[in-house]
Order: C-alpha cells, then structure tokens, then sequence
C-alpha cells in the first residue's frame, strides 16, 4: 500500500461520520504521491499523519435566549489544524448544516490555501451549526457574545484570528470582537473583518471576490484569452459571489446568474448589482425580490445555474454544489473555465470531467486565497498600527493572486502535471507547510 493510501484509510477509520473531511483529505493526499515519493523524509517524519490529525480540537457549548425568553443551545467549534507557518487562521461558518467533519475539512484546505497566499498564516476554521437567518440582531448579538465568551480562552492576535465565512459578516464580527475586548481587555487583531472603524482593513470585504476575477484574469491570460466580453455565471449571493461579480462587470464580461439558497435569478442583460446588494446585503432577504427590480429577469427554484450557457462559471455558495450533471452542461454549453469562489464547490468527479474535457480549473485554495491573504495583510495593518489605502491593498491583493497561479502552474509541471491547477495548488502549499514542519522537528 503506498504511504499516501495508507494513511488515507487511517484518515476514515479514525474519523467516522465526517464524509466532507474525507473527501478533502482525500483530494489532498492523492495529488501529492509524486511528492512524497521524491522525498523519503516525509515519510520518515510522518509528516502527512501529522498534517490529518489537528493540533487541537475545540468543542463547546453555546446558549443562548432568543426574544421570545426561551434558551436554545448550539455547538461551537474551533479546529486549530496546523501553526508550522504562523498562528491559525481561518473563518467561522454560521449555518445549520455545521458538523465537525465540515470544519475539519475547511480547516485542512485551509492549511494549504493560507501557505499558497506566501503569508505567514497557519490553517484553522471555526464556526456552529447556529443559523443566523432570520434571527433579530438581539438574537445574534446573544449568540456571538455566548460564542465568544468560550472561545476567547483559546484565540489571540499571535495565536489563532478567525474571520467571516458562511453567515458570519461584519455584525457577527463586530459582536465577537466587543466581547473578546471586554472579557480580555486587550484591544488587539483577534479577528479579522472588523468594520473600519475598529481596524478592518480597506478592501477586506471585496478581497475573496476581487482575488476569485484576478486568478481567473490571470489563467485566461495564460491561455491566450481574456475576461472581457465573456459571459458568466455565479452561483451564491454572498460576499464572495456579490464582489466577484462585481470585479468580472468591471472588467467587461457579463453576469448573467446569481442563486440564493431558495432559488436563482437569470438576468440575460447583465445582473443588476445595486438591486442584489440592497436585497442580500441591506435587507437581508431573498433573490425572489429580484424580480421586483428587474422585471424581465428569471427567478426559479428548481434546477441550478449551471444550465444556463456560459463562458466561465463561478462557483460561490457552498461545496459540491456543482456536481457532474452540471459539470456536463457545462461542457456542453462550451465553458472556458470554472474557478471556485466556493470552498470544495465541485464534486470530485465533476473536478475530473471539466479538466479531462480540456476546462481551464482553478480549485478553491488557489482561487479564494484572495480573502484571507487581505486578512493577513490586516493583521500586518493592526501590528503596524496603520492603515493602507483601498488601493495599496487591492495593489497586494492583485499581487499575491497572480503569484498564486504562477507558483502552482510551475509546482504542477514541476511535477508531471503540466496545466493541472488541483495538483499544483495542493503540492505548492504542501511543500512550504512540509518543509516548516521537518525544521521544527516531531512535534
Ligand atoms: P455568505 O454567507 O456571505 O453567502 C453564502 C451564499 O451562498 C448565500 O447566497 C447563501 O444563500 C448561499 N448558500 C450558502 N449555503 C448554501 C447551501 N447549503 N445551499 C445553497 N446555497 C447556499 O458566505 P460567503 O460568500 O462568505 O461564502 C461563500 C463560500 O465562499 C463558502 O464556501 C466559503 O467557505 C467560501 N469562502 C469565503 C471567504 C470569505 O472571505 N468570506 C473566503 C474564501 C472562501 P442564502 O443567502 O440563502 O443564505
Ligand atoms: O475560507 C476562507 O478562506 C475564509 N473564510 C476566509 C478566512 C480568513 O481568515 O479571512
């Protein structure tokens, strides 16, 4: 059995009921055989049986009472996976679906993606299966604060920064931020996404989004194309799928799709974002008021954008939302490129289907790195004590989004993969964290 199967069947027996960790683990592992083979010492140091299993996990319980004077209790979570390269860093997702096993496995990509970005940031993700939609802002207020009140134990500015993911924005960020500074007194970058006013960075909100196009730019460009005149289509209404559509506008391709989780609108002219800001930022509600703003727009709830010809899909609501039916439309409707705003957006076998049908693919840890990147040039911010214009950080961001595609185009033909983005991405990130970690001896 070679290493690398080996200890992939340790990953699952050790770790039942947590299918979307064995999934990434697995999607890992396999693209790095040739690495591991080249050198010995991996093995020697059991180093990918250290990279599987977090440093720490941390589960608790958060109660809370909603305006109605009855207590519920969610289940919080905190996965400091791996700090060879900095202190963790990583999201908190808020959504009902939220187990163990999803924060696993966004912690372990996050592994890779935050060592790709080039910055000194280590891998963690957090987050509870709370879900904040339709909840007061008293109600989500209590939330955060009884979250934070446990969590506070375990992060810090030097220790571990979690930020926004799924349901966790700028008021959940807020709230947690107010509470870590009451109960420490330390007024410090523990977070990251905090509101300008309080030590966001400029550019922070735009940064998953914007980095997504940028990567994107930089593939077509690769290839001897272009962005622009390109249609496309988002899937989510989010932050990374509302400023991605944003940037591929600015850049002169069309947006024709966006999706909530109760439906999609197909807008042929073009999304309107004003009128989705307004409806998913301001109000908080639902794509199906889309049409109030655009009368002569689609709205549907059965199916999926995927059907709709396009040039380039974007991924940008949740993983495996794009699955190999959709994969195949995709194909059949000629798409150019599919680059994931999404963490693990696309199923593994739809991931083969669009790369063996010659689609141009960037995977998540490469495409969305954009967003923690400008997370850790806030934490650079905070440190300093300053704050960058928009334009000096979106300047970085650019920067480090093509820097990403070069190093994982040159880590993939390095290896026999040539054009392969899945495995340059995994085996770029992988030999710095790897590396880090055979200096630091077995700890
Ligand atoms: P948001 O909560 O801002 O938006 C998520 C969007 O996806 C919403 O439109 C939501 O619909 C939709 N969605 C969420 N879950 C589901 C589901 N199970 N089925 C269908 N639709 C769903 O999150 P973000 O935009 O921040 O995150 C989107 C993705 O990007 C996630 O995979 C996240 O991990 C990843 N990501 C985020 C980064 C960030 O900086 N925020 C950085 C890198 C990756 P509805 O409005 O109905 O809830
Ligand atoms: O998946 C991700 O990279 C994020 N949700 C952003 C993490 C961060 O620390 O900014």
């Amino acid at each position: 059995m070679s290493y690398v199967s080996e200890v992939l069947s340790h990953v699952v027996a050790k770790n039942p009921g947590e299918a979307e960790f064995h999934q990434a683990a697995k999607e890992v592992l396999e693209s790095l055989e040739s690495v591991v083979d080249a050198n010995p010492q991996y093995r020697k140091n059991a180093v990918l049986e250290r990279l599987v299993e977090p440093d720490r996990q941390i589960m608790f319980r958060v109660p809370w009472i909603d305006d109605n004077g009855v207590a519920h209790v969610n289940r919080g979570f905190r996965v400091q996976f791996n700090n060879a390269i900095g202190p963790y860093k990583g999201g908190l997702r808020l959504h009902p679906s939220v187990t163990l096993g999803t924060i696993k496995f966004l912690g372990f990509e996050q592994i890779f993606k935050n060592s790709l970005t080039g910055l000194p940031i280590g891998g963690g993700k957090g987050g509870s299966d709370f879900d904040p939609k339709g909840k007061s802002d008293r109600e989500v207020f209590e939330f955060c604060r009884s979250f934070m009140s446990e969590l506070y134990k375990y992060v810090g500015a030097d220790v571990d920064v979690p930020a926004g993911d799924i349901g966790t924005g700028a008021r959940e960020i807020g709230f947690m931020y107010g509470t870590y500074k009451k109960l420490t007194g330390l007024y410090e970058g523990v977070l990251t996404g905090k509101g300008l006013t309080y030590g966001g960075s400029l550019a922070r909100k735009e940064a998953t989004g914007y980095g997504l196009v940028y990567l994107t730019q930089e593939m077509l460009e690769a290839h001897k194309d272009t962005l622009k005149g390109k249609t496309v289509a988002v899937s989510g209404a989010g932050n990374v799928a509302i400023y991605a559509a944003e940037k591929a506008t600015a850049l002169g391709a069309k947006v024709v799709t966006m999706s909530d989780s109760t439906g999609w609108i197909y807008d042929k002219d073009g999304v309107d974002l004003a009128a989705v800001k307004e409806i998913k930022e301001v109000k908080r509600g639902r794509l199906s008021d889309y049409k109030n703003y655009r009368p002569k727009s689609e709205y549907s709830t059965s199916g999926h954008v995927w059907q709709v010809k396009c040039d380039i899909a974007l991924p940008c609501a949740t993983q495996n939302e794009l699955n190999i039916d959709d994969a195949r439309a995709l194909v059949k409707n000629k798409v150019v490129a599919v680059a994931e705003g999404a963490n693990m957006p696309t199923t593994p076998d739809a991931t083969e289907f669009l790369i063996k049908s010659g689609v141009l693919f960037a995977p998540g840890k490469a495409a969305n790195a954009g967003g923690v990147a400008t997370s850790a040039l806030e934490m650079s911010q905070n440190s300093q004590r300053l704050s960058w214009t928009f334009e000096e950080v979106d300047a970085k961001l650019h920067g480090i989004m093509v820097n990403i595609y070069r190093n994982a185009s040159a880590a993939a033909e390095k290896y026999g993969h040539k054009d392969n983005l899945v495995m340059g991405a995994n085996i770029a990130g992988f030999v710095k964290v790897a590396d880090a970690m055979l200096a630091q001896g077995i700890q």
